[in-house]
Formats: structure tokens, C-alpha cells, sequence
């Protein structure tokens, strides 16, 4: 699983080309992309979806600037939980999926790298969910089936997991986005989505 990670996030740092804006998503295979970013020597300037992240791109000498002033980005990079035959993502498993799905819409191209186990015939509970601290207890109520990790995103919002039945993957985002307390939801529409690399074996399949 880890050597189908790094061979996608050494693809993904081949389409970086020099004098790009760069976000970087959060996770094992993005640590493989930050690797692979970084041997490539290239004068680029990244955002990063979290302090993990960012942390690690500024120990391999990236370029981090805080994402307040650029208003878009040439590419995104991240990885996913889950990945259906129709495009839908689920992200979130590292509680970093608000941060994220910013950085995807912001840019020209989002392309998502991941090791082949993360493909699946249709999405499966939990689905991520950022919560605010204000009204907690209403919100959970209101969600019905959600439960809280023991996590904060990375700007100090609750993470919790909605345990429910998934159905239209369209109708249960818009009914999350819906929610008052929810700040954003794991699910990510295949609009977003402009490139998927899946390590396959030794190789890498393009979808
Ligand atoms: C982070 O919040 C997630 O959306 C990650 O992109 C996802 O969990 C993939 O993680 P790995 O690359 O570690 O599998």
C-alpha cells in the first residue's frame, strides 16, 4: 500500500511545473508527494491543508505561504479515504477535509493520488464532519447519527463521524451543507475532481 502511495505522489509531483501555486492536502501519501516535491528543486509557493503538513513541507525547504492572500492556485494535490467509480471522494480521515475542500475549489486542477485500496464500489459510513463548539449538543441531535472523535481540525473546530446511511451521495451533501453547526462535510462531488492516480502495482493508473 505504501509503495502504490509514493509511485501516485511521484506522479502528482511530476505535473508541478516551476513558478506554480501548489496546495498540499494532508496524509500518508501526501507525506510521499512533499518528499518527491522537494527532490524536484522547483520555485514554487504551496499552501498547506494543515499543520501537519506544513510542518513537514517547510522541513524539506518548501515555499508555505498562509492561504489569505492567494486568491487561486494552479494545482491541488491531496489524497483520499474513499474513491467511487463516479468520482465522489470521502477525505476527512485525518479532520482536515474543511482545509481541503478550500484548497480543491480554489484551483485550476485538483488531481488526487492513492494507494488502489482506497477505490470502492459505492461510499460507506463514516463520512468526516467538521462541527462548531457553539450549539454542539443541538447539532449532533440534529444530525442523529454522528459521533464525536477525539480530534480538532486545523482551525480549532470539532471533528466528529456521521454514521448514517449514505444513499444519493449529492442529496446527503446537500443535506449536511444544510445543517446549521456543520462547517463542512467529508463528501467531495466529482466536479471538484479533475485527475485521479491510483498506484497500481508497480505502475500508476490515470482516471
Ligand atoms: C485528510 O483529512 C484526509 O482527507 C486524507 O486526504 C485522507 O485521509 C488520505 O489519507 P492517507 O493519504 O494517509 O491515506
Amino acid at each position: 500500500v505504501d509503495a502504490e502511495k509514493r509511485v501516485a505522489a511521484e506522479a502528482a509531483a511530476a505535473l508541478v511545473e516551476d513558478g506554480m501555486t501548489v496546495g498540499l492536502g494532508t496524509g500518508s501519501t501526501v507525506e510521499h508527494l512533499l518528499a518527491a516535491l522537494s527532490a524536484r528543486k522547483l520555485r514554487i509557493r504551496c499552501v498547506a491543508t494543515s499543520m501537519q503538513t506544513e510542518r513537514a513541507a517547510l522541513g524539506l525547504g518548501l515555499r508555505v505561504e498562509p492561504f489569505e492572500a492567494l486568491e487561486r492556485l494552479d494545482l491541488a494535490i491531496d489524497g483520499a479515504d474513499q474513491i467511487a467509480p463516479d468520482r465522489w471522494l470521502v477525505k476527512g480521515g485525518g479532520g482536515a477535509h474543511t482545509r481541503e475542500k478550500i484548497v480543491a475549489a480554489a484551483a485550476d486542477r485538483f488531481v488526487v493520488i492513492a494507494s488502489s485500496d482506497k477505490l470502492v464500489d459505492e461510499l460507506r459510513p463514516p463520512i468526516p464532519l467538521e462541527l462548531l463548539r457553539f450549539g454542539l449538543a443541538a447539532t449532533l441531535r440534529a444530525l442523529g447519527h454522528a459521533g464525536l472523535r477525539d480530534e480538532q481540525s486545523p482551525d480549532g473546530n470539532l471533528i466528529a463521524d456521521y454514521h448514517g446511511a449514505i444513499g444519493d451521495p449529492a442529496s446527503l451533501a446537500a443535506w449536511l451543507s444544510s445543517t446549521p453547526g456543520v462547517v463542512e462535510h467529508g463528501l467531495f462531488p466529482p466536479v471538484l475532481v479533475d485527475e485521479i492516480l491510483v498506484g497500481s502495482g508497480p505502475g500508476v493508473e490515470r482516471r
